[in-house]
């Protein structure tokens, strides 16, 4: 028996010595050192000895179970080791090849314009609201103080899908459903960009889809100083600091004084180009006092609340900005046009 033990060391110890991967490893384990294994085999005779051969042949048993243990544990360390050397040398890269340029895309002009603006209000307190563009006639129209008859709603000049529901033909119907929303308490502040439809024919200044951005304050003593105030800082935070805005009498059925916002031209500084046609000044946006009417079938007591609203179209603001001569380049997807609008550049 003594002899089988040592017999069974000497073997599996050559064995492991042999082993080339893991597996082959562990089916040794299994085959020693497993239940079925020789050395189990061996203490199961142990039985048929006397009681002086048994704590000797007992502790030889351990010896030879504890010596091809330490042998695997040994020979897996080293496996394991010649492995990782392996990877690490097939998955060698050098680091000093020159890398293959990563074609990248960039965010649309319009999009660009959009995301400026909003910065600029979100940095005044104002929180950017959305809403849909298949819009109720009554939000559109109505809640803006256009009632049926007004000519602004003949079925001419925009999109209807059914009696009720059409293209919205501005943002301003946002700003009616948050100010409902509102039930009656202020303050509200906030601006709406999106997508506006019209029926028009496009040309290069005109087109039937195109965005704008609204806004919207309304608490108590809102004064028209304070939508001075507020535009000028947008004027001068898009055109440059040196811009200043005049403000022209208007008319819109929403507001009510209504007015029309200009800026200094920003390529001759006033004096006159063909920029601003000779006037020193470029009309930008659209404006005035939230017409109580507006304020009160929106939920809010015209006594107690007034506002101020202003619009803009971002193609117009984008086209003076960069110098664009043609709505429809907006559109129209030219990969070598949109490049130029590339930030890392
Ligand atoms: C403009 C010009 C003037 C306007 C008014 C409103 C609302 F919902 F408060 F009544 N939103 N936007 C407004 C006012 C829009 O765009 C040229």
């Amino acid at each position: 028996m003594q002899e089988r033990l040592k017999e069974l060391q000497t073997e599996a110890l050559e064995k492991i010595s042999q082993a080339t991967d893991l597996k082959e490893l562990n089916d040794i384990r299994v085959s020693y050192l497993g239940k079925k294994g020789p050395i189990t085999e061996v203490l199961k005779g142990m039985g048929k000895l006397s009681a002086e051969e048994r704590p000797m042949m007992g502790a030889l048993a351990n010896e030879v179970r504890d010596a091809i243990a330490s042998g695997i544990e040994e020979k897996q360390t080293k496996l394991e080791e010649a492995a990782v050397q392996a990877k690490l040398a097939t998955e060698k890269i050098d680091v000093t090849l020159p890398g293959r340029p990563v074609r990248t895309g960039n965010h649309h002009p319009l999009t660009r314009i959009v995301e400026e603006i909003e910065d600029l209000f979100i940095g005044m307190g104002y929180t950017v609201a959305e809403g849909p563009e298949v819009e109720k006639d009554y939000y559109n129209f109505e809640a803006l103080n256009l009632p049926k008859d007004h000519p602004a709603r003949d079925m001419q000049d925009s999109f209807y899908i059914t009696e009720e529901m059409l293209l919205r033909t501005q943002t301003s119907p946002v700003q009616a459903r948050t100010m409902e929303k509102h039930n009656g308490k202020g303050p509200v502040k906030i601006i709406c960009p999106g997508k506006v439809f019209r029926r028009d024919n496009d040309d290069a200044t005109h087109s039937h889809q195109f965005m704008q951005i609204e806004g919207l304050v309304v608490d108590e003593n809102i004064r028209m100083s304070d939508l001075k105030g507020t535009l000028e800082v947008f004027a001068k935070k898009l055109f440059g600091e040196d811009r200043e805005i005049r403000l022209r009498p208007s008319f819109f059925p929403f507001t009510e004084p209504s007015v029309e916002v200009d800026v200094s031209c920003f390529k001759c500084g006033g004096k006159g180009c063909n920029i601003c046609k000779k006037t020193g000044w470029i009309e930008i946006l659209g404006a005035g006092m939230v017409h109580p009417n507006v304020l009160e079938m929106s939920g809010f007591d015209s006594k107690k609340y007034t506002g101020f609203a202003f619009g803009m179209g971002v193609e117009r603001i984008a086209m003076l900005k960069y110098g664009i001569d043609d709505i429809r380049h907006f559109y129209t997807n030219d990969v070598r046009f949109l490049k130029q609008f590339s930030i890392q550049e």
